[in-house]
């Protein structure tokens, strides 16, 4: 089905400490992403980069625990507004990441414009730490539990309100690392999590069927987050915090030709491609070409 398809580039990097994930949406760009939607008929508009603030020095964590917490949060109130706009102008909203923390923006603008929003949150990891939960105070790993509204205010209230998803509309997909408080709040609030145990089990189709039924109940719109550490880091190198044991380069895009197929996702972004991290911009190359099946594309 064609689609208008508006870009949004983030040159986040304050939500890790790994310098150049920054790079991210020009690495994508140079491994064709839009050339590539163009081909397979949809209309893409490039909407450029959101303007991230530098720090006068980076890594510097406050007292909550938050590192770089007032530029993440600025950066976030814009993209927040710009993926609102995309939705209002009846266009689908595709984001190219920069690290994670950018999903807090995506999702309270996405969220903003749907009653029941599922998401699908394909990823090694959580992402549902709190500056008191979290190890590491790199706010990447805290997204998906600031839009369930638990997190810090400044947070959560991106956007103008909270909390953004709900618990029972959420999938993970491809975890292998959660921290402690990460195990409780998923069992707290029953989220629904296939783990790398469950895809070897059952096998990534099942896996998809089960998960597009989960986010598709109740709801009127599905987002994708797709974090490329969710691929074992063989077929993705280029990012900040890799993980063996992942899904291979083709049980990834078995998940996007399913999610093709049913026509689900209403929006979606691609994160943490870092390219200095990378070898030869396989990982950006590997998420284009995530995003072409995502937009149908087939080999017959
Ligand atoms: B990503 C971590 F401790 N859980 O909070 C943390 F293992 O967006 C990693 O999924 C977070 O890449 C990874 O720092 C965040 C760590
Ligand atoms: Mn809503
Ligand atoms: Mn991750
Ligand atoms: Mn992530």
């Amino acid at each position: 089905m064609k689609k208008k398809i508006s870009i949004i580039g983030v040159p986040m990097d304050l939500g890790q400490t790994r310098r150049g994930v920054d790079m991210g949406p020009s690495a994508m760009r140079y491994a064709g992403v839009i050339d590539r939607l163009q081909q397979l008929n949809h209309i893409v508009v490039d909407r450029g980069d959101i303007e991230i603030g530098r720090p006068p020095k980076y890594d510097i964590k406050n007292d909550d625990n938050l590192k770089d917490l007032e530029e993440v949060v600025k950066a976030n109130q814009s993209l927040a507004e710009s993926v609102a706009d995309v939705i209002d102008e009846g266009d689908f909203p595709l984001v190219l990441g920069g690290d994670h923390s950018i999903a807090i923006g995506t999702l309270a603008g996405v969220a903003k414009k749907y009653e029941n929003l599922g998401v699908i949150w394909y990823d090694a990891h959580g992402d549902l730490n709190t500056g008191e939960t979290s190890p590491s105070g790199n706010i990447h790993g805290m997204p998906l539990a600031v839009s369930l509204g638990i997190g810090h205010p400044t947070l959560t209230e991106i956007g103008g309100y909270a909390p953004k998803i709900k618990p029972e509309n959420i999938v993970i997909i491809g975890a292998r690392s959660l921290d402690d408080g990460e195990k409780d709040l998923i069992h707290e609030k029953g989220i629904k999590v296939y783990t790398m145990h469950e895809i070897d089990r059952m096998g990534m189709t099942l896996v998809m069927e089960e998960a597009i039924k989960h986010v598709t109940r109740n709801t009127d719109g599905v987002h994708l987050s797709l974090d490329l550490d969710a691929l074992d880091p063989q077929h993705a190198p280029g990012v900040g915090t890799p993980v063996v044991g992942g899904t291979t380069y083709r049980e990834a895009h078995l998940a996007m030709e399913m999610l093709a197929e049913r026509n689900i996702i209403s929006s979606a972004e691609f994160v943490e491609v870092n390219p200095i991290l990378d070898v030869k911009n396989q990982t950006a190359e590997a998420a284009v070409g995530l995003i072409g099946s995502l937009f149908g594309e087939k080999l017959l």
